[in-house]
């Protein structure tokens, strides 16, 4: 497996906090500013999600954390769009349930990227890995107003069910605080995402901080 798609699996597989942007819940700070501070603060996954940016700016910005990641040894996954990561030479892609089928996004994308896709039932989980998904989002764990056209919580038990029977790489995401990750840590979670509680935090580095320290003291 060639490298952008081997260095989100086995960061995804090793576990540790995963960041998502959102620039509308960043407090004022662009997404450059709130990367740079996660990048110093040791973060290894950044998955680049604006639902409303114009691709102009979407390309530049990206451009720009493609240099930021690669500088810091970090992936660079990008959200939905396809032609995107493509152009930036992101490490990997995540797609929805009602997005691009994996099959056709790995035509797009070729052998060296990542795909990631985001699942929600035990049959969503199981369907990834027969069409080829490199990891699974598993969520939402806990209600989050973050997404627009997200699911009921799915929860714990979800989250449980794919750390014991299914074989891949997988991210807990949705509604996830500093003080649920011990739960999510007991439940199978290793690799955590977190969009608001990371970029909504006035001090992001204390934040990663305190965040890896409650994962590395429970996991
Ligand atoms: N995907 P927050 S939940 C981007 O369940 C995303 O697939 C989800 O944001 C899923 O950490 C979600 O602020 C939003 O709750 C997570």
């Amino acid at each position: 497996m060639p490298s952008g798609r081997r260095l989100v699996t086995s960061l995804i597989a090793s576990g540790g906090i995963y960041c998502l942007t959102a620039e509308k819940f960043s407090l004022g700070r662009s997404n450059i500013e709130v990367v740079g501070i996660m990048l110093d603060a040791g973060i290894k996954l950044v998955q680049y999600r604006e639902k409303t940016k114009k691709m102009g700016a979407k390309l530049e910005e990206c451009r720009k954390l493609r240099e930021m990641t690669r500088a810091a040894g970090a992936a660079l996954i990008i959200n939905d769009d396809i032609d995107l990561a493509l152009l930036v030479g992101a490490d990997g892609v995540h797609v929805g349930q009602e997005d691009l089928p994996v099959a056709e996004v790995r035509r797009l994308v070729g052998p060296d990227v990542a795909i990631g896709l985001s699942t929600h039932s035990p049959q969503q989980a199981a369907q990834a890995t027969l069409v080829g998904a490199d990891n699974i989002g598993v969520g939402p764990i806990y209600a989050t107003q973050t997404k627009e056209d997200v699911c009921a919580p799915v929860g714990l038990g979800y989250l449980n069910h794919v750390a014991t029977t299914i074989d891949l790489p997988f991210v807990a995401i949705g509604g996830i605080k500093e003080h649920s990750i011990a739960e999510v840590v007991a439940h199978g979670g290793r690799c955590v995402a977190m969009v608001t509680e990371v970029v909504g935090a006035e001090d992001i580095a204390g934040k990663i901080r305190s965040l890896n320290l409650a994962m590395g003291q429970l996991s």
